[in-house]
């Protein structure tokens, strides 16, 4: 879907970008679009959510470490958006109220 996310950039407020935490291997090629994201002009205003979905999954390498594998703290210090991120599992709904409360208080601040 990569390549067709463009044609929704006008007008978004607000973006949830969900990475597959039980999956490893799919972080690089992740980290490149999320740096895409990122860098494209019309979502310079946006706030963002980076979610780190499928917790309820065992995995080989834990949250932390694929944080640290991307640089995520250098990436969320050197981008223009206000960015935050959540551990959830679309699964067993946790970490979904904190999502919804996200939603709200981006969109209640007018940002
Ligand atoms: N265990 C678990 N499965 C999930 C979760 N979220 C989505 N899925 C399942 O993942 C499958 C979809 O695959 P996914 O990797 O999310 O989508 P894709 O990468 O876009 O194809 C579906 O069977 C969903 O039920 C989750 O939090 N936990
Ligand atoms: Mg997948």
């Amino acid at each position: 879907m990569g390549p067709i996310w463009s044609s929704y950039y006008g007008n978004c407020r607000s973006l949830l970008f969900m990475i597959d935490a039980s999956n490893p291997t799919q972080l690089s090629a992740s980290c490149m679009q999320l740096l895409g994201l990122l860098s494209a002009e019309p979502l310079a205003e946006a706030s963002v959510l980076i979610l780190f979905n499928k917790t309820d999954l065992p995995c080989y390498m834990t949250i932390e470490e694929m944080k640290s594998l991307i640089r995520l703290p250098d990436i969320i210090a050197h981008a223009k958006q206000n960015i935050t991120m959540a551990e959830i599992s679309a699964w067993t709904g946790t970490g979904l109220a904190g999502v919804l409360h996200w939603l709200q208080d981006t969109h209640r601040t007018g940002r």
